[in-house]
């Protein structure tokens, strides 16, 4: 696997030995954390894998990576200076913008002098007697804490395909979630990629552009609508910008953290051409809620969601030509239960005569080899292989560290048939350890950026109320937590999600509980549940002295 670059320009600090809070992560979460928690008069210290900030958005640098929902809402709404000054430039940014986005708040905010970078944690044990948490880091270093707070996403614990001899290949060999920094020239190159959802879906198109030949394995195929990316227009900016407060608390009450209006018909209910010609406007906006929420039944009912399906298989025989390519190309599952993807020229790329699908349901994977990579019919040989394959989501990024709570109860062992959490934000068991974004809030279902700065908020409150009214730690009760986890499985099974083999469930890592992991409430909902917790004094939470 190819090693990311020392980044010269990050800045590194010292661990120190303590502090009263432990963030592990330096993406939107961890920064936002770190800016907060300073401004509160208390110490943070970051501690990053990476040589700079950005997360996700540091490590994924693949070719064509973008963000699928649009700039000017995918930013932080903390810092209305902040969001009148930066100036985007496209519509849906690329990660090399949304990575200057980030550091440009790491030097507004002077963020770096407390983040230690190039460092993993590997465990964080708590210490009942001290009531603290004692983390430990890959290069042997301690640092006790109050407060443990994992920000370390929901897609950060990347996986390969589990196949044999993926040592053996000869050729160059990359992960999408692990790109070099100097960036990968393939011309002239025979490339194999294994992997279609958003990260082959993205780069497909850029790398066939410059390979003499790709040729991508898919296992299950995504449901993709065009981006319409451009430029963004100096009179959207100055509308958005004139009323962005408006704008902030609509993300804030809707269910995506993209406000659209809310649909009112059923699928059912109307007829056939106007059904087509909502859908093909939810296509033109090239907005992934759009289609989603093009009726009230597209997520809830199967034969209102087989309408949306219909549509997009026709799309995607409209643009491939080849009649065995584009049957390939389309899902089984219901719309929008598996991550849907937004690309640009995604379908159109199968129409390049140096591009070529292998449908893995048909010609399963059976081993990679010295020249290439082996199906149950053949073996093709590659120059270079990239692996667009995923991540552990939600809980692989928590459970790769060696946390132990309460009597050394360990977190990956009390989630081992699914992960228990309290909102997502808590589990029962582990004093002072909160978590953003974690399984069993809205999270990978949102615009990520509002549930960043929901849950940051919210655990600041919490810490500022146990400060003021002398509180030492927060812990959720077993009660509430249970209670919880069937509230969002009662959700999910109200949805077609549970319908598909994804990484929501965890249908992607060999092994892997099957729990619809996020909450399908939406984040108006949510939001209002744990602000109405929050007020009767951290309801289902215990508070000691
Ligand atoms: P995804 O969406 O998890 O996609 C990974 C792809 O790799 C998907 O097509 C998988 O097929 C495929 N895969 C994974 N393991 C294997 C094996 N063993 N054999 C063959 N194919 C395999 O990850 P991405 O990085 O594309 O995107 C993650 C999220 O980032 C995305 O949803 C957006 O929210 C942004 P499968 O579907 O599991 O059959």
């Amino acid at each position: 696997m190819s090693v990311p670059v020392a980044d010269p320009q990050a800045d590194t600090s010292t661990i120190p030995s303590s502090a009263d809070a432990v963030i592990v992560g330096a993406g939107f979460s961890g920064m936002y954390l770190l800016h907060k928690l300073r401004t509160m008069g208390l110490s943070a210290v970051v501690i990053e894998a990476g040589t700079d900030v950005g997360g996700t958005w540091y490590w994924n640098r693949y070719p064509g990576a973008r963000v699928d929902v649009e700039s000017l809402s995918y930013s932080y709404s903390f810092d209305p200076e902040m969001e009148q000054s930066f100036e985007w430039q496209e519509r849906y940014p690329t990660q090399p913008e949304i990575l200057k986005y980030a550091q440009h708040v790491a030097d507004r905010f002077d963020l770096r002098k407390d983040i230690v970078f190039r460092t993993r944690v590997t465990a964080a044990h708590y210490d009942e007697d001290n009531r603290t948490w004692q983390v430990r880091t890959e290069h042997g270093d301690a640092v006790s804490a109050r407060f443990l707070i994992m920000a370390t996403g929901c897609l950060s614990s990347s996986k390969h395909p589990e196949i044999p001899g993926l040592d053996t290949f000869k050729g160059a060999t990359f992960h999408t979630a692990h790109w070099p920094h100097e960036g990968v020239d393939f011309t002239g190159l025979r490339v194999g990629l294994i992997g279609t959802g958003s990260s082959g879906v993205q780069s497909i198109p850029v790398i066939a552009q410059q390979a003499a030949d790709l040729t991508v394995f898919q296992r299950t195929p995504a449901y993709s609508l065009p981006a319409r990316n451009r430029k963004l227009r100096p009179d959207e900016i100055a509308a958005m910008k004139g009323d962005y407060r408006t704008y902030r608390q609509a993300q804030k009450e809707s269910g995506f953290g993209v406000p659209v209006p809310p649909p009112t018909k059923s699928a059912l209910e109307v007829s056939e051409e106007e059904r087509n010609a909502t859908y093909e406007q939810a296509w033109e906006s090239g907005s992934l809620v759009n289609l989603l929420s093009a009726y009230v039944d597209v997520a809830v009912d199967q034969e209102a969601n087989d309408t949306a399906k219909r549509f997009v298989h026709r799309k995607i025989h409209e643009l491939v030509p080849d009649p065995q390519t584009a049957a390939d190309l389309c899902p089984d599952y219901p719309v929008g239960t598996k991550r849907p993807c937004l690309d640009t020229n995604y379908y159109e790329t199968y129409n390049r005569p140096n591009v070529h699908l292998v449908n893995l349901q048909r010609e399963p994977l059976v081993e990679v080899t010295e020249k290439g990579v082996r199906t149950a019919a053949r073996e093709y040989e590659f120059d270079a292989i990239v692996y667009a394959t995923g991540f552990d989501a939600m809980t692989g990024s928590l459970t790769n560290v060696d946390i132990r709570g309460r009597d050394a109860t360990s977190l990956k062992e009390t989630w081992t048939a699914g992960p228990r959490t309290y909102l997502g934000i808590g589990s029962s068991g582990f004093p002072n350890l909160f978590m953003i974004t974690g399984p069993g809030s809205p999270s990978v279902l949102s615009n990520m950026m509002v549930s960043i700065e929901q849950h940051v908020d919210w655990v600041c409150d919490a810490i500022e109320h146990l400060q003021r009214q002398g509180f030492a730690t927060i812990e959720p009760t077993r009660q509430a937590q249970d209670e919880w986890v069937d509230h969002v499985n009662l959700i999910a099974s109200y949805t077609l999600y549970p319908k598909a083999n994804s990484w929501y469930m965890g249908a992607n890592v060999p092994g892997k509980p099957r729990v619809f992991m996020p909450y399908a409430g939406g984040v108006g909902e949510y939001r209002k549940k744990c602000d109405q917790i929050a007020a009767k004094g951290y309801e289902g939470f215990v508070l000691t002295p």
